[in-house]
């Protein structure tokens, strides 16, 4: 019975230490952008991945159904990195999860925060069970996998600790490159901005947005969760200023005015035309007009 016993335990520890191999989160990771990546490989090295970008653990049922949301525009060399390191991470971390990648049409001047609002909508037109929504930029890659991707209590902010500020937070108030909201607190705040054409400025509005207090009542303004700063460190891929997304000359006076703003130019304001929606193996491509500069 005990020869029984300890080979059960013994076949039962292999079995683990066999499934940790492939799904165990692993902590700091080696993130480099040398090596070329082609689009086939990536597949081939996520087969679990469902077509657009789908992902489900096979061996539990997670609590959240999270969107990954990207702006994008020109960068398909950025996207396979992300989807190379990403999807091995988010598989890791046990989410149930969807791609989603926001293609700007047209070479009028980027907008990144209205990309993301029709991440939004979009997402929940193909599967209304999305309840947590990650926003991040198509060249920023987390150098830990335990910097969760998912949602919580609070707005939260991933990219603290990029390498190209020494791996510190640049500001007080920044709120840039990688964040989450759980549904809810998206709508609470009515979504992001429409009106930032260019670079700059719209992560700061968004965080306006969350620190404000809302309406006259005395909801006071949310309180943004980071993890920790050894956690949260990123690497991004270098890359030179894009064409048609030059610094915004007015994001400076735009920022001073979220709390007058936001109630009319947000999520329940944005006019946009999906132009096409293609699933792809990794990711779901939506190709979307959302018109120019006024
Ligand atoms: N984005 C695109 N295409 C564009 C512009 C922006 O896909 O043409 C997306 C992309 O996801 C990017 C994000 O929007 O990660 C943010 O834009 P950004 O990368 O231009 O912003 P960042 O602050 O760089 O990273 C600003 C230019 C820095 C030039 C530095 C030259 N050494
Ligand atoms: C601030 C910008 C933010 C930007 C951050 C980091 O100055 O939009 O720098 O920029 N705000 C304004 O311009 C008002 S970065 O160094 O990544 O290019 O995210």
């Amino acid at each position: 019975f005990l020869v029984a016993v300890i080979l059960y335990f013994d076949v039962y520890a292999q079995h683990l230490a066999f499934f940790s191999r492939f799904s165990a989160r692993v902590g700091r990771l080696l993130i480099e952008f040398t090596s070329p990546m082609p689009l086939e490989r990536v597949q081939r090295e996520n087969p679990g991945v469902l077509l657009g970008g789908r992902y489900t653990p096979p061996d539990c049922t997670p609590a959240q159904t999270v969107a990954v949301i990207i702006p994008f525009r020109h960068r398909e060399h950025h996207l396979r990195y992300w989807l190379h390191y990403l999807h091995p991470i988010l598989r890791r971390q046990r989410l149930r999860y969807g791609i989603y990648v926001i293609n700007q049409h047209g070479e009028d001047t980027f907008n990144r925060a209205k990309l993301l609002n029709v991440g939004f909508l979009e997402a929940l037109k193909e599967d209304a069970a999305y309840d947590c929504f990650i926003f991040s930029d198509v060249d920023l890659v987390p150098m830990d996998d335990r910097n969760l991707y998912r949602c919580g209590d609070q707005p939260r902010h991933f990219a603290i600790a990029m390498d190209k500020f020494g791996f510190r937070l640049p500001y007080a108030g920044y709120f840039g490159g990688v964040s989450g909201l759980s549904k809810a607190q998206f709508l609470r705040i009515n979504g992001f901005p429409n009106e930032y054409w260019g670079w700059g400025g719209e992560d700061d509005d968004i965080f306006n947005r969350l620190s404000v207090p809302i309406l006259r009542i005395s909801l006071t303004g949310m309180k943004i969760s980071r993890p920790d700063i050894r956690i949260g460190r990123y690497r991004m891929i270098k890359h030179d200023r894009d064409k048609h997304n030059e610094p915004n000359p007015q994001r400076f006076t735009k920022i001073q005015n979220t709390k007058l703003t936001m109630k009319r130019d947000g999520i329940g304001s944005v006019r946009y035309q999906v132009l096409e929606v293609s699933r792809q193996p990794l990711f779901t491509n939506i190709t979307v007009d959302i018109g120019r500069p006024p």
